[in-house]
């Protein structure tokens, strides 16, 4: 099983109760992830596919001690377990919850099921600011750049801040 890394995942919801897939998913990732923190909550308009409702999305962090693939295999039980289904769904379009692994310590995968930082990382202020809320220093392990340069050249994505109250941080508890 090898020592625990400092994972960030990223997620997102635009259909259903949106606080209450963040609530559940925070829930859940408690049982596989220590020392759980929550960043703040942003809504954002939708990238890559605009006409779709606007998402809830926020950065769970926490020590991880599964591998790699095993964490994959974690989340898309939670995501399905939200009622997410990959097959009834258009790409980029709507989503009960999705759960993507941002970072896992420094650690880099390139394999066909999983690509680690998530490729599309840097492009995305959804989750750039988030994940620097928790993390402001954290550096991408790929080009050794600090997460915050690729934010700050970001275009306004559109991401609002709704509120970091409702969460304990520590717990990942609304
Ligand atoms: N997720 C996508 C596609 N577009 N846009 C926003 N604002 N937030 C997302 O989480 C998101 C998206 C595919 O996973
Ligand atoms: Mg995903
Ligand atoms: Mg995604």
């Amino acid at each position: 099983m090898g020592d625990a890394v400092q994972a960030y995942l990223g997620l997102g919801t635009n259909r259903g109760d949106r606080v209450d897939m963040l609530r559940y998913a925070s829930q859940e990732l408690g049982k596989i992830l220590s020392e759980i923190r929550l960043s703040p909550v942003y809504e954002t308009d939708p990238l890559h596919y605009e006409e779709q409702p606007r998402f809830l999305n926020a950065v769970v962090g926490g020590w991880c001690s599964l591998a790699p693939r095993e964490l994959l295999e974690a989340v898309q039980g939670i995501e399905a377990a939200a009622g997410r289904s990959r097959a009834r769904e258009i790409p980029k379009g709507p989503r009960t919850l999705d759960i993507d692994i941002l970072l896992y310590g420094t650690v880099t995968v390139d394999g066909r099921q999983l690509t680690i930082p998530h490729p599309e990382l840097t492009r995305r202020a959804f989750a750039l600011k988030p994940l620097l809320d928790l993390d402001p220093g954290c550096l991408d392990p790929r080009s050794g750049r600090p997460f915050s340069e690729f934010l700050n050249q970001l275009p306004d994505q559109g991401i609002y801040l709704v509120t970091d109250s409702p969460y304990t941080h520590r717990r990942g508890e609304i």
